[in-house]
């Protein structure tokens, strides 16, 4: 299977791209403070990304999701924008972003901002001007008055009970006013007022400025937080909490759609080239068919949170770990493969820059099952129907950080949980198991290009070090091994590009409560006796499948295999095989 040419990209604004071209692309996922440093002083940049092009190119993706080099402070690693439309310079200039969408268009690669747009830094000039009541940028934030009864800086005269994303009150206050202001995250994060129709208007500019220079598309950041209750009402406090939940006030609000829409229409997202994806921490598969149905005009695709929250005790927080039996997985993916059969589009993705590492979480990261653990998880989401996200380094099986010292981590949200865990009486060795788990810095590691210092990632100290295992894991190593999970991943895509079933068979799971085997089937539309059958045991130990639990296996074509030469029934741990039926 030979993965399909890079095809130079149109100049700009004569793309004869079919609409909804999206849904034969797999995109990939640049985390620029990890990926590749070019100047030595151990932070990934812009040009660092450009030099490492060919490496994307090699795996066949087609878009390329930048998360956030914009100017920032850095409280929470670039989503804490003060000016939008320039480069922070720890990453390079605006030329170098502009090097970066030629070198990727030149190699028929879109690429696609990240759009933080619920809330800014509060350098931000934006906020800078709020913070004078008599300003009217006032109202572009969540100015309020301390609670009735209650002086400022006093216990409780926070104007809600909300406990912020990142630990504590989700409420600062401003001295100088006697007021707060709302921040769903960190207290640099101050929360814009999408009510206000100049923010929305400011925001559409900014994003027509980026269509305009050349980008591709947004990923846009916890964009179901942006319509919330106006009221903001008290929320639900957890039994032992000091806080109560924002959650039911915040997410999905009333004019949520309102607003997709209107953006929708004043950015022109629909015109067919651009791609539109948003984060969605609150999704349903409801919410999802209304927001990604073509005929609203509102998204392209959502990220649902439910599959990456399966392995949290319901209602607790993230660090509260449960295990995720195989049927409650593949059963959650099937409901959004179903719930989004009819109408709309799934986007497909087990990491990113917030979530540990899959083959750690969800697959066995040993020695002994890592290659094929790694390459299992990839071909059973890719076999789904829907655009699948890779996420640097999963490409290569990189695992989670296993870091087992608070001085290791460098993620505002860890670090917080940290402090305000052990201030409740938490044990540290529970809260370093829970980090070592969940810890976004598991996502964060340098990129793992080759054996030598640093993992080839730079030249300088990195912000973060580099795993131990990049001796072993990386990418110079995967090139030159037809068995890696690289070559694997490469064929993935290469499939998706050249077998129309992997983007319009019909889904279904077979063996739903089957505790080691996924089974799935991408059945033609126009030709039930056609389909793909997707065997994988996802565990580690070997299994064998009943013949009478598939489709009769006559004449079929292995398109793929974790462990090529083999036949049968009888599967080793971790061993998946793609066959063609009926073709
Ligand atoms: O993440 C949104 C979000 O819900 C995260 O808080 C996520 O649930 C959590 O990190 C899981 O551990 C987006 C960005 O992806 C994240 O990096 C930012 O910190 C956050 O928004 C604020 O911009």
């Amino acid at each position: 299977m030979t993965s399909s040419p890079s095809r130079p990209a149109p100049a700009h604004g004569t793309d004869p791209r079919p609409a909804n071209w999206w849904r034969t692309a797999t995109v990939y996922q640049v985390y620029p403070r990890s990926f590749a440093d070019s100047d030595g002083d151990g932070v990934g940049d812009l040009p660092g990304i450009t030099a490492h092009l060919d490496h994307l190119a090699r795996l066949g993706i087609d878009v390329l999701w930048l998360s956030p080099v914009y100017r920032s402070p850095m409280d929470d690693n670039g989503y804490d924008i003060s000016d939008y439309q320039d480069v922070d310079p720890l990453f390079g200039t605006l030329a170098d972003l502009d090097d970066l969408v030629a070198g990727c268009h030149a190699r028929g690669i879109r690429l696609v901002m990240d759009l933080v747009v619920n809330h800014t830094s509060d350098e931000h000039p934006w906020f800078v001007e709020s913070r004078d009541p008599a300003s009217p940028k006032r109202d572009w934030y969540w100015w309020r008055p301390p609670r009735p009864g209650h002086d400022p800086g006093t216990p409780g005269a926070e104007p809600t009970n909300w406990e912020s994303m990142f630990s504590g009150s989700a409420w600062e206050l401003d001295e100088t006013s006697g007021e707060y202001y709302l921040h769903l995250f960190s207290r640099k994060q101050p929360d814009l007022n999408w009510e206000n129709p100049a923010v929305r208007q400011a925001v559409y500019a900014m994003m027509r400025w980026w269509v305009e220079r050349g980008v591709d598309g947004f990923r846009m950041d916890v964009i179901d937080l942006i319509s919330r209750n106006p009221s903001l009402p008290d929320g639900p406090v957890a039994p032992g909490a000091m806080f109560g939940s924002a959650y039911e006030a915040v997410i999905n609000g009333p004019r949520l759609e309102e607003y997709l829409a209107e953006m929708n229409r004043e950015v022109g997202l629909g015109a067919g080239r651009l791609l539109t994806v948003g984060e969605m921490p609150g999704s349903s598969i409801d919410l999802a068919r209304r927001v990604t149905d073509p005929a609203r005009r509102e998204l392209d695709m959502v990220f649902t949170f439910e599959h990456v929250d399966l392995d949290v005790r319901p209602g607790a927080p993230k660090w509260d770990v449960v295990d995720v039996p195989l049927p409650r997985l593949k059963q959650n993916l099937a409901s959004w493969q179903h719930g989004l059969a009819d109408v709309g589009w799934n986007s497909l993705y087990w990491n990113n820059h917030d979530q540990p590492r899959v083959v750690s979480r969800f697959g066995d990261d040993s020695p002994d099952h890592l290659v094929a653990s790694a390459k299992t998880l990839g071909t059973v989401l890719h076999l789904h129907r829907g655009t699948p996200y890779i996420y640097q380094g999963e490409e290569l099986g990189m695992t989670n950080a296993g870091f087992t010292s608070i001085d290791e981590y460098r993620d505002i949200e860890s670090i917080r949980y940290h402090d305000q865990a052990l201030a409740a009486g938490v044990p540290l060795d529970t809260v370093l198991a829970a980090l070592a788990l969940k810890g976004r810095d598991n996502a964060r590691t340098p990129m793992q290009w080759d054996a030598g210092p640093h993992a080839g990632f730079t030249s300088g100290e990195p912000w973060l070090p580099a795993n131990p295992n990049h001796v072993e894991v990386n990418a110079v190593a995967g090139q030159g091994n037809p068995e890696s999970v690289l070559n694997h991943y490469r064929a993935l895509i290469a499939l998706r590009h050249d077998n129309p079933l992997v983007v319009d068979g019909r889904f279904e799971l077979l063996l739903p409560d089957h505790p080691q085997l996924w089974v799935i089937v991408r059945r033609d539309p126009a030709d039930p006796s056609h389909l793909l059958l997707v065997v994988a045991n996802c565990s580690s130990e070997p299994t064998t499948v009943d013949a009478g639990d598939l489709p009769d296996l006559a004449g079929a074509a292995l398109l793929l295999a974790t462990h090529p030469g083999r036949e049968g029934l009888d599967l080793l741990p971790w061993e998946s095989r793609v066959l063609e039926l009926g073709r």
